[in-house]
């Protein structure tokens, strides 16, 4: 049988055997050399799709060895030039873009620790040298823990919506006003001794200005004891204000109310900036408050099951922000929250 022939006088036969030859022996110099031979043989009008159409003229007996060579010449031209495509541009990834691989890397700056994070160590500090430990506790808070167990009354403000951030009511869940509510939860599953001290954040709804934020921070002590005195509390408190304000520091306690303490107490530092002669941070008064403190109520440690008869305690608690802003002289209680650098670049050396 006579081999179909092409109207160029080959048969279709050789025709695809040279094409094939041809895609195997191609070795392009560049990506446009390789698109002129894609376009020459895969186009629809290219030599590929040619033959294809002229595949219905080809006898019905030679069908199927042509069906079969020209799918061969498909797949070789196809197969071909996608992997010289690929290797076009591996090589161009790796050299031809113009980047250059010794370039050191963008320079990222070391970071510091915020100032908040930096006295916040410190006091825990100076209190784990005299046995006292870190605990934690949740933000979101029951009545008991925030409220109740620390012998508030129901009528007080702070259980009020314009006080206090509720999530939910009826049961109320708070966000915490104070971490008083960590040292319960301690008290209610630790047998004293206890000597703990709760950092971190709270939440009280106030109007946002230089002296108040949404959002503060604490640091709460608690140390009850059979015959913890109020001595003990005051040696205790003036150790820690010499520790973080240098030892000629002085204290002064002034009487004062928490619902949870009782007595309860004020706590002074004599200004560290003017050394008591009077400054406009003291106000001209030669003394800084810096926390308040007192004796646990018998109550909050009846509510919390420890026994009042043979236990005693005392306990303190201080904003972090009020202590940074007196030790760096930051004016503007907002600052700590901005997160400018500008300001956090200033306590790169402060530890
Ligand atoms: C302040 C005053 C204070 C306490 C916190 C406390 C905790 C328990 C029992 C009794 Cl579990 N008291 N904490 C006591 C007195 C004062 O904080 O001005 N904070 C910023």
């Amino acid at each position: 049988m006579e081999a179909f022939q092409l109207t160029d006088g080959i048969s279709m036969k050789e025709k695809i055997e040279q094409l094939i030859q041809e895609i195997e022996a191609f070795n392009p110099e560049n990506k446009e050399q390789l698109e002129q031979f894609r376009i020459r043989l895969l186009s629809k009008k290219g030599e590929i799709g040619v033959l294809f159409g002229e595949f219905k003229s080809v006898p019905n007996e030679q069908k199927r060895e042509m069906g079969q060579l020209l799918n061969v010449l498909k797949t070789t031209a196809t197969d071909r030039i996608n992997e010289l495509k690929e290797a076009f541009e591996t090589a161009e990834d790796s050299q031809g873009s113009g980047m250059d691989l010794s370039t050191p890397v963008n320079h990222i700056g070391l970071g510091s620790r915020h100032p908040l994070a930096v006295v916040r160590n410190e006091i825990i500090d100076i209190f784990s040298r005299i046995g006292f430990t870190v605990s934690e506790g949740p933000e979101i808070e029951d009545d008991w823990h925030n409220f109740s167990a620390l012998n508030f009354p129901p009528e007080h403000p702070a259980r009020d919506m314009q006080d206090t951030f509720f999530v939910e009511k009826d049961p109320d869940l708070a966000l915490r006003t104070h971490t008083s509510s960590v040292q319960v939860r301690i008290m209610e599953n630790t047998k004293p001794p206890i000597r703990t001290l709760s950092p971190g954040r709270v939440f009280r709804n106030e109007a946002i200005s230089a002296r108040a934020h949404c959002i503060f921070h604490q640091v709460e002590g608690l140390y009850v004891d059979k015959n913890v005195s109020f001595a003990d509390l005051k040696q205790t408190l003036m150790y820690f204000a010499k520790e973080l304000f240098g030892e000629k520091t002085q204290i002064r306690l002034r009487p004062s109310y928490f619902p949870f303490t009782e007595p309860s107490a004020e706590m002074d530092i004599s200004c560290h900036i003017c050394g008591g002669k009077g400054c406009n941070i003291c106000k001209y008064t030669g003394w800084v408050e810096i926390l308040g403190c007192g004796m646990v109520d018998p109550n909050v440690l009846e509510s919390c099951g420890i026994d009042s008869k043979e236990y005693t305690g005392f306990a303190f608690g201080m904003g972090i922000e009020r202590i940074t802003m007196l030790k760096y002289q930051i004016k503007d209680l907002r600052l700590f929250f901005e997160n400018d650098v500008r300001f956090l670049k200033q306590f790169e050396s402060a530890f």
